[in-house]
């Protein structure tokens, strides 16, 4: 009663009219401002000891639905609105998506944040406001194109605080400007998101697609989630970015600490900071020279320094690890290089090893070498990664600093990835569990009480199957695209890249055409669903979004085979567009090349809304693998040791897979045959002859290597799937077993043994 008045109330104040008389966009802003108000009644929360979360990246995704769910009041709100006619989750589609990030990583940190609120801990995010999220992708002759991602409106929930730095570079200085989005906690607190911003960004220099003066930094700082790196002048809008972030966070921090009368020199004992990948590394010299400005020395501020950061690891491929020319901090933060010198030559001081410099002899600045020496703890983010970072990639950092090394598998929040884009799921567990599970995730696996429960299974089956449905429509309405909904759903969603290895989903489904085309059909139909952006400059990534899109045509056009077999890119995969899709999925496909996904959190989703695993033995599905067992996921492949030992003997051949296995060269030399090539067009036939050429010649992350178990593991699955009882079996185990991958549980952990906040 009270809610409804609220609203009654806002929508006479907004717009002078009763609520049901609104539009639907006059409502959406109504709740925004429902929720703000709410908020307000929220205590922030202030505590000892508080964590800043520095990340390059939060991939928030839109916040209506889970801020609604956090308040606890999303069902009555929807209640509400549909006694006045209005459909809240056609509502909740108003909303544009802040896509603030690439993948993984930023999405990370957005769970993160989420959970830090959730468990009443004391800390905040600490960001840019890219006024243009991470690229819009459209297709155009089965090509991704790249446009413009506008998402503030004004309609928006950052909140403007007043609170403004100065940022100085060689040449000029800026102003940044600190907006404010309030993080809810699922029943709990509430805590910050801080994204620095400048007055003078200009949308108006974006042409043709997203390219623009790279050089202008007054009107493009802030323009572009991190823009195109592949030339220099990205490189340097890169460097600019970092140092705006890291330099307005710090002053932002110890601003409040003097604010409460607190010594710098008691930094740690006050702050923790998370440094989240490389790219907000530059925190650490210029922390220093903040706290050396305050008369401190540097080896005290060092000293501090060194007891309030840490630094997460999310990647071993090298390309991933930041390495600064010198000369780029000469001409944009000159102000950095005798302190990132002092700091090399302490690194010096405790080791010789030239692979643990922080400035190496070609005057490259690393800046994980910089993060572990002078950061606290260093974790890697799934059991698997970190193993592999101790033995392997960091093993000389390692031996000098054991003690500092530790895993943190990463994690999702259940409110966005269950409770919010499962209904129907999360409705039917409360009926047999209970709600505890919603603030204890290990409660989840109460459900294997159920596990020979026909009624149970059953509605499990049937859920599926309603959230099939759901997506057949969705994906109607949105694209125009038929899908059968009584296929398979088998998904790999994810950013295309080689390590990724969507071309061996590609080959595998090559195989699978060719087979129906012999008149071998499938146990049971399928359809295979990709959702991936490429970079813009990742040539190969490319081609392989183009290959699938000729299959796309050529498959699903062909009535022979579209019986049995569809196959589907989706438009623009983003947060939203994953919140559809894993409800509805029946296989995840997760087949990295063993060594390569540090992580992965797309198979925890997909695991957590009862879709099966088909995986190597990678990141974090190594532990999905322990968890579930043998019978509920299935596994193929070379292992990560298998594959580490190829690159280092440097004895892997493509060439030589393919010369001796006529199989899988059928396979790879379907890519350029006649029928792919005149559905590909005039102009696509170079992307297909390209990706051609790389799997015979170089397979970097060798496809060919694992393309013939995975053929055959997939293979079994389909089998399996017909035995709906056995199938429905291995989906609640699933379920039950997700508990594990809540963020809360990881942010427990970061705690426990990393921020110590209460
Ligand atoms: O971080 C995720 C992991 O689950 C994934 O396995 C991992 O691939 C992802 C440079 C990255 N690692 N590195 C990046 C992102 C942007 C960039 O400019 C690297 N992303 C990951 C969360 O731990």
């Amino acid at each position: 009663m009270l809610l409804e008045k609220q609203l009654e109330t806002l929508s006479q104040k907004g717009y002078g009219k009763a609520l049901k008389e609104l539009s639907n966009e006059e409502v959406y802003a109504v709740l925004l401002h429902l929720v703000k108000d709410l908020t307000e009644e929220k205590p922030l929360i202030d505590g000892e000891r508080k964590v800043y979360y520095f990340s390059a990246e939060f991939l928030i995704g839109k916040l209506m639905s889970n801020n609604l769910i956090n308040l606890g009041i999303r069902k009555d709100v929807k209640d509400i609105l549909e006694k006045n006619g209005f459909s809240l989750s056609e509502i909740e589609e108003i909303e544009n998506e802040p896509s603030l990030g690439n993948g993984g990583l930023g999405r990370l940190a957005a769970c993160f944040l989420d959970s830090i609120a959730t468990l009443d801990l004391p800390g905040d995010g600490v960001g840019l406001n890219y006024h243009l999220g991470l690229f819009k992708q459209t297709f155009k002759d089965k090509k991704q194109y790249e446009m413009p991602n506008p998402w503030i409106d004004e309609n928006t929930w950052l909140n403007k605080t007043g609170k403004s730095y100065l940022v100085e570079y060689k040449d000029f200085a800026l102003r940044s400007r600190l907006y404010d989005i309030d993080v809810l906690g699922y029943k709990g607190n509430k805590n910050k998101l801080h994204l620095f911003d400048i007055d003078s960004v200009d949308e108006a220099i974006v042409k043709d697609g997203i390219s623009f003066d790279k050089e202008n930094v007054l009107k493009n700082l802030t323009l572009f989630l991190y823009p195109d790196d592949s030339d220099e002048e990205g490189k340097k809008l890169r460097l600019y970015q970092q140092y705006f972030m890291v330099s307005s966070g710090a002053q932002m921090i110890l601003e409040d600490l003097r604010k409460k009368k607190i010594d710098l020199r008691d930094l740690a004992k006050h702050v923790a900071i998370q440094i989240n990948d490389t790219h907000p590394s530059l925190i650490i010299p210029e922390l220093i020279r903040l706290m050396m400005k305050e008369g401190i020395t540097i080896k005290e501020a060092i000293r501090i320094v060194s007891k309030t950061c840490a630094y997460t690891n999310h990647t071993i491929l090298a390309e991933a690890l930041e390495k600064w020319p010198m000369h780029y901090l000469e001409e944009i933060v000159p102000q950095l290089i005798p302190i990132i010198e002092a700091l090399d030559a302490v690194a010096g001081e405790r080791s010789r090893n030239e692979k643990t410099a922080i400035i190496d002899k070609d005057q490259l600045v690393h800046m994980a070498s910089m993060d572990i020496h002078f950061g606290y703890a260093i974790n890697g983010v799934a059991a698997i990664h970190t193993d592999i970072l101790k033995n392997t990639e960091l093993k000389d950092f390692y031996d000098l600093y054991p003690s500092k090394f530790n895993n943190k598998t990463n994690g999702i929040t259940f409110r966005r990835w269950l409770l919010s884009c499962n209904e129907e799921l999360t409705d039917f567990i409360d009926s047999l569990i209970g709600e505890g599970y919603k603030e204890d995730a290990s409660k989840l696996d109460e459900l294997l009480k159920f596990i020979n429960d026909d009624k149970v299974l059953n509605e499990l089956l049937s859920i599926k199957d309603k959230k099939k449905a759901d997506f057949v429509k969705y994906i109607k309405d949105k694209e125009d695209i038929d899908l059968n909904k009584d296929s398979i759903f088998d998904i790999q969603i994810k950013r295309l890249h080689e390590y990724k290895r969507q071309q061996m989903n590609v080959l595998s489904i090559i195989h699978q055409y060719l087979e129906i085309k012999k008149g071998h059909y499938p146990a049971h139909p399928i359809t295979c669903i990709f959702g991936a952006k490429a970079a813009p400059a990742y040539i190969l990534a490319k081609d392989i979004i183009h290959t699938i899109l000729c299959l796309q045509s050529l498959i699903n056009n062909d009535p022979e085979v579209n019986k049995y077999l569809r196959v589907v890119m989706v438009e623009n995969y983003n947060v939203t567009y994953a919140e559809k899709i894993i409800p509805a999925a029946d296989f995840s496909e997760q087949i990295s090349l063993a060594s390569k996904e540090a992580s992965g959190t797309g198979n925890m989703k997909l695991m957590l809304n009862g879709a099966i695993t088909i995986g190597t033995d990678d990141g974090a599905n190594v532990e999905i693998h322990q968890l579930v067992g043998d019978e509920n996921i299935y596994v193929f492949g070379k292992d990560s040791d298998t594959v580490i030992a190829h690159y280092e003997n440097e004895d892997y051949s493509s060439a030589k897979i393919l010369e001796e296995d006529e199989d899988i060269r059928e396979l790879v030399d379907f890519i350029v045959s006649d029928e792919m090539k005149e559905i590909s067009g005039k102009d696509g036939i170079e992307s297909l002859e390209r990706l051609h050429h790389d799997l015979w010649t170089k397979d970097w992350f060798m496809a060919l290597l694992d393309v013939k178990d995975y053929i055959k593991t997939k293979q079994q699955a389909i089998e399996d799937y017909s035995n709906r009882r056995v199938w429905a079996q291995k989906m609640l185990i699933n379920i039950a077993k997700a508990g594990y991958f809540s963020s809360d549980r990881t942010i427990a952990q970061y705690n426990e043994d990393i921020w110590k906040l209460k």
